[in-house]
């Protein structure tokens, strides 16, 4: 089984060197790695944010595991060079239009959470975000007006085949938990959103046991921390899906706890932190690798198949959060490495 490792920019190295620690430890048989350059490290390096090695090693794998793309060294380049075009590409590539974005409460962490501790309990949900549409991939450009001012456009655009491939995972995920699925639009002012509804309620004509709701986008971000238990499995586009996510991670404790799987049909996958890669602090040991560490887990079980050594990081993860390792953002002062460390001294 051959495992991309695709570390990235900022952070992203650092929370990578802490995943693949706990990997080696698993001592998994016919576990190997490559490793090749991603985002603004490859940029700087080839001319290129997506070189074609990379891509040819991201297509032989067996699954990706990626750190994180930005750096701000590359803000003035033209935007298909741009580091975060690496992760876009890698996503339109290798068709990974479904994105699993767990958001739970480690109850260690009640304290960390953005809400009150009897909110924030209630806090286990599925976010699963469209990948390979809308805004993010339709037309864009600049342009001048009639008048001379400069205009920008992203054209944000859904077909409905799109629509139900991503429906339908937000169905199965549903149906492999409590069987409630919130479908989040913006149907009272967009088309795509008009269209999202409309395949997504016949869509529901496949799942009949699962109960759907529907929710303006604007609404659930209120809700999110109003009453977040409300929330099993939340299924949105591209766009809301980044948002809404980022939102529920604080509600989680930190942005440094959510893992993320990106599926394709036949569930290869690529697996990231959904955290960015945070130049503020890179280099400086402050970054929180649980995220990796737990979208590592998700790689085992997903596209691996080793759910038993995927339960063994998330316990390993619960009892290093018992034990007391925090990181900056979760209040603490441990560094990267002994988060690591805590990790894999946490593993049986
Ligand atoms: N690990 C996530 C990451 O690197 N995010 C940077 C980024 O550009 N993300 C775009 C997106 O997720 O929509």
């Amino acid at each position: 089984m051959l495992v991309a490792l695709l570390p990235g920019d900022g952070i992203g190295p650092e929370v990578i060197t802490q995943a693949r620690r706990v990997l080696d430890a698993l001592a998994i048989d016919g576990l190997v790695f490559e490793e090749a350059l991603v985002g603004g490290a490859a940029y700087k390096a080839t001319g290129h944010p997506l070189p074609a090695d990379t891509l040819a090693l991201a297509k032989r794998a067996d699954a990706i595991l990626f750190g994180a793309v930005g750096d701000p060294d590359c803000d003035a380049l033209e935007r298909h060079l741009r580091p975060e075009q690496a992760i876009l590409g890698l996503r339109k590539e290798l068709s990974l239009f479904a994105n699993l974005r767990p958001a739970t409460l480690f109850p260690e962490l009640a304290d960390a959470s953005a809400l009150r501790p009897e909110v924030a309990s209630q806090i286990d949900m599925v976010i699963v975000r469209e990948l390979n549409g809308d805004v993010y991939f339709g037309e864009k450009g600049m342009r001048k007006t009639a008048t001379g001012k400069r205009e920008g456009y992203d054209i944000m655009s859904y077909d409905e085949d799109e629509v139900r491939r991503i429906a339908r995972v937000g169905f199965e995920t549903a149906m492999a938990r409590d069987k409630k699925l919130c479908s989040v639009d913006k149907a009272n002012v967009l088309e795509t959103s008009q269209l999202w509804r409309d395949v997504v309620i016949e869509t529901h004509a496949e799942y009949p046991e699962v109960a759907l709701s529907h929710m303006y986008v604007d609404n659930c971000a209120m809700q999110l921390v109003r009453n977040p238990g409300q929330f099993d499995v939340i299924v949105t586009g591209n766009l809301f899906g980044d948002i809404l996510s980022d939102q529920a991670s604080m509600c989680a404790g930190s942005i440094g706890m959510l893992p993320s799987a990106s599926l394709d049909a036949a569930q290869k996958g690529l697996y990231e932190p959904i955290h960015g890669s945070a130049p503020d602090i890179a280099g400086q040991g402050k970054a929180n690798p649980l995220a990796t560490i737990l979208s590592a887990a998700m790689m085992l079980r997903y596209s691996l198949g080793l759910p038993e050594q995927a339960d063994r990081i998330e316990a390993a993860v619960a009892k290093a959060l018992s034990g007391g390792a925090r990181s900056p953002d979760l209040g603490g002062t441990h560094s990267t490495r002994e988060m690591g460390d805590a990790v894999l001294a946490a593993l049986t």
